[in-house]
């Protein structure tokens, strides 16, 4: 809206705010501002939406730039207030401007750059899982000629965007993904480098019909990691505290599952693949099979905690 003018060329002359950007703003006035907000009305590839706080204050603003109806990819951009700074406006222009990708605009795509100098940034990417491209095009490259030092993200569409480190006390690993736009992604874990036990045994469930539960155990001993490199489960996981779930969807996306721990995997979609890389080999008496004896193993284990 055009009353945001005026508080749009604030972030312009803010020195500390458009540092690392390589469009150059510092010169820009009023005019410009106001201009900016009448073109944004345009069909003209590009979608810019303005950030605001409840009480519909301009904070930002957040666009889909590049729009690539070929390979259905789009660049975001994004830039806040200083007074915006730090207050989850990043978080939540990002995250609606991917989903409008996504579900409205039907992209499978969005990338972005960074210059490697803005370490908060990097940070605020690095902490929301979104994966580095390594081997962005030349096409995409020409449009920041001569600018050095930059580091390129994606969102592919089905990844998920949930910043949740635990779940029932489970650790949640951000496996290491690697992006090339339009062809997809590779996902990697060094054993003694990303997990925190050795792996002496991997298995995958496959070929489960939609709406299968399986699971409902816990073990005594056994370390896993539990990942999902196709499809959608959702993994249910019960520890003194209570119940909760993660869908495992996201191939860069494991949970680490270590002691007492009740799980239950529902297959939200016909053939997901269930990964497992686990600490022992395969020993039925390290299972809890009964759910009244698990609650009894849980309560023993306690006693021996405050003894
Ligand atoms: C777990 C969840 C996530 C073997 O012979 N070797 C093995 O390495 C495994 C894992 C299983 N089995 C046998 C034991 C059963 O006769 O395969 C059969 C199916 O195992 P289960 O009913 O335990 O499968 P799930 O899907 O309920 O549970 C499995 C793992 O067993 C378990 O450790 O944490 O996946």
């Amino acid at each position: 809206m055009l009353k945001d003018a005026p508080l749009m060329l604030e972030w312009m002359q803010d020195r500390e705010v458009v540092k690392y950007l390589s469009s150059k703003f510092a010169n820009r006035t009023l005019d410009d501002a106001i201009r900016f907000i009448e073109d944004s009305n345009m069909d003209n590839g590009t979608i810019h939406l303005a950030i605001v706080s409840d009480e519909d204050e301009y904070m930002g603003t957040v666009s889909l730039k590049n729009i690539d109806r070929k390979n259905n990819s789009a660049e975001l951009a994004i830039i806040v207030r200083k007074c915006a700074m730090g207050r989850g406006y990043s978080w939540y222009g990002m995250e609606e401007i991917i989903k409008k990708a996504f579900e409205e605009y039907e992209l499978e795509n969005v990338y972005w750059c960074v210059s490697k100098k803005n370490k908060k940034a990097i940070r605020f990417y690095d902490k929301h899982n979104f994966h580095e491209v390594f081997d962005i095009s030349e096409d995409i490259l020409k449009r920041y000629n001569g600018v050095e030092e930059l580091k390129w993200y994606s969102v592919i569409k089905g990844d998920i965007l949930d910043d949740r480190t635990e779940v029932a006390g489970c650790k949640i690993v951000h496996i290491k993904t690697v992006a090339t736009v339009g062809a997809g992604e590779l996902s990697f874990f060094e054993a003694s480098r990303d997990v925190t036990f050795d792996i002496k045994r991997i298995y995958y469930i496959s070929k489960v019909p939609e709406g299968t539960r399986r699971g409902f155990h816990a073990h005594k001993e056994l370390k896993q990691l539990l990942f999902c490199p196709y499809g959608r489960i959702q993994l249910i996981l019960e520890n003194q505290n209570g119940r909760e779930e993660i869908e495992l969807s996201d191939p860069s996306i494991g949970v680490i599952i270590e002691g007492a721990i009740w799980r239950e995997m529902l297959w939200l979609q016909k053939d997901s693949v269930l990964c497992v890389a686990a600490s022992e080999f395969y020993n039925e008496d390290d299972y809890i099979r009964n759910y009244d004896d698990f609650k009894k193993y849980l309560e023993e284990q306690n006693k021996i905690k405050s003894i």
